[in-house]
C-alpha cells in the first residue's frame, strides 16, 4: 500500500492530538503534516509522544492564511480539518469576532486551497453535534434536521459545515461533515467542564456548576470519536454529513457527570458552586441519531462509568501537564468569568 498523507490542522488541541496519535499507531503507511497556529488551546506537549516520528511533521501555520497553506496541501491525499476555537463561553464574550473568524474563514481558506492546490484530497470538516441546538427529549436529530445554533460558536460551526458542503456541490471536491457530541478524555484543555471538573477538584477550588446541572451532553470517549473519524475517512461518502455521539442510556445531566467526578476521588459534593447566568443561551440538551454511522460499523467501544474513572486518574496522574496550563491567560479568563467565584483560585 503506498504512502498516504494526512494534513490535520488543530492537531496540539485535545481532539487533533488524539486522532494524530492514533493514526500514526494504526496505520504504518500514515504520514501526518500538522498545522495549528498554537492558540492558547494549541499545546506541543498534547504530541509529545509522537514528534520525534519521520512520519510527523509540524508547521505553525494559521488556517486563515491561504497562501500560508499552499506548501502544505499540495502534498496532502486527506484533510482532516479540527482546528477551531472551541470554548462557548469565550465565544458568549466579545472573543465571538475570532470564532466567526477562525471557524468560517480558516474554513473556508482551506477548502479555498485544496480547490487551487489539491483537488483530489478528501476533505472531512470535522462539526458538532450543537448546531442543532437545544432538543427536547426524546427527541434524536438525524443529519437532515434544521440547524438551530445557540452561541456564536455553534453559529459559526453551522455556517462552516455550510461553506464545506458548498465546495463538493460547486467545485465537485470530496467534502464530508461529522458532527460529534462532547468528547472528553486526556489532553483536554482545562476550561471545558469535565478537566475543569477534576482539576479544581484536586486542587480543592469550587466546582462551578451553571443552572442547577440540569443540562444533558452526551459524552463520548475521543478515542471513540477518533475511530469514527478513521471509518469516516475510508467508508463515508462524499457530500454526506455524519452524526457521531454515545446515545448514553441513562442520559446524565451535568450534575450526574459532577457526582460521578467527586465519586472517583471520594469527595463530598461541598465543593460544588452553583452558578446561574454564566452561559447565556445555555441549551438545555443535546442528543443526535447516530444510525448514519452505526450502518457503516461504528460504535463507542468505552463506557462512561469507566471513560470518567480513567479520565480522572489521567489528570490526577499527569499534574505535570495541566499545572502550567492554569496560570496566566487561563487565570485570566477564569477571573474575568467566573468573577468572584474564582476567589479560591490557588495555582500560581
Ligand atoms: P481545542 O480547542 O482543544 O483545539 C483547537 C486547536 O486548533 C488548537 O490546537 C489551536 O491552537 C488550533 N487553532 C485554533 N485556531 C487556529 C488557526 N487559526 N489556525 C491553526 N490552528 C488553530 O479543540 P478540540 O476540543 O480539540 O476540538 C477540535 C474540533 O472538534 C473543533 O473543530 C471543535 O469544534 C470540534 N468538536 C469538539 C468537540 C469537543 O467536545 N471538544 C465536540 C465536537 C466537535
Ligand atoms: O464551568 C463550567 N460549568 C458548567 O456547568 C463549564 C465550563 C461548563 N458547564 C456546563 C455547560 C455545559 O452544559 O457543562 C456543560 C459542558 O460544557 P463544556 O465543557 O464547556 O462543553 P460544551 O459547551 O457542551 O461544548 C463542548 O462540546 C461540543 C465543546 O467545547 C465544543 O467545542 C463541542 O462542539
Amino acid at each position: 500500500m503506498a504512502d498516504r498523507t494526512y494534513l490535520v490542522t488543530g492537531g496540539c488541541g485535545f481532539i487533533g492530538s488524539c486522532f494524530i496519535r492514533m493514526i500514526l499507531d494504526r496505520d504504518p503507511q500514515a504520514q501526518v503534516i500538522n498545522l495549528d497556529l498554537l492558540t492558547y488551546a494549541g499545546n506541543p506537549a498534547n504530541v509529545a509522544s509522537i514528534e520525534e516520528s519521520p512520519r510527523y511533521r509540524f508547521a505553525r501555520v494559521d488556517v486563515r492564511d491561504l497562501a500560508g497553506l499552499e506548501s502544505w496541501v499540495e502534498q496532502s491525499d486527506v484533510i482532516v480539518h479540527f482546528a477551531a476555537e472551541s470554548h462557548v463561553d469565550r465565544s458568549t464574550s466579545e472573543a465571538a469576532g475570532a470564532f466567526i473568524d477562525t471557524n468560517v474563514g480558516g474554513t473556508f481558506a482551506l477548502l479555498e486551497a485544496m480547490r487551487r492546490y489539491r483537488p483530489e484530497a478528501r476533505f472531512l470538516q470535522i462539526g458538532t453535534d450543537e448546531v442543532y441546538g437545544d432538543i427536547e427529549a426524546p427527541n434524536e436529530p438525524d443529519e437532515d434536521a434544521l440547524l438551530l445554533p445557540s452561541s456564536p460558536y455553534s453559529a459559526s460551526k453551522a455556517a462552516a459545515d455550510h461553506v464545506a458542503l458548498s465546495f463538493e456541490r460547486t467545485h465537485g471536491l470530496d467534502v464530508l461533515v461529522s458532527r460529534c457530541t462532547n468528547n472528553y478524555g486526556p489532553y483536554q484543555y482545562p476550561e471545558k467542564m469535565i478537566p475543569l471538573f477534576i482539576t479544581n477538584a484536586l486542587e480543592n477550588i469550587p466546582l462551578p456548576l451553571y443552572d442547577g446541572g440540569t443540562q444533558i451532553r452526551d459524552w463520548l470517549r475521543v478515542e471513540d470519536h477518533c475511530e469514527a473519524i478513521l471509518l469516516l475517512l475510508g467508508s463515508g461518502e462524499s457530500g454526506e454529513i455524519y452524526n457521531i455521539g454515545a446515545n448514553q442510556r441513562p442520559e446524565r445531566t451535568n450534575a450526574d457527570i459532577t457526582k460521578m467526578i467527586l465519586e472517583c476521588l471520594g469527595q463530598s459534593e461541598s465543593g460544588v458552586e452553583v452558578r446561574e447566568g454564566l452561559r447565556p443561551g445555555h441549551d438545555q440538551r443535546y442528543a443526535v441519531s447516530t444510525q448514519k454511522i452505526r450502518s457503516l460499523g461504528w460504535m463507542p467501544q468505552r463506557d462512561i462509568t469507566d471513560g470518567i474513572e480513567a479520565t480522572v486518574r489521567w489528570y490526577a496522574d499527569h499534574r505535570d501537564w495541566w499545572t502550567p496550563l492554569k496560570s496566566g491567560a487561563y487565570r485570566t479568563f477564569y477571573e474575568a468569568h467566573y468573577g468572584s467565584g474564582a476567589s479560591d483560585f490557588k495555582t500560581s
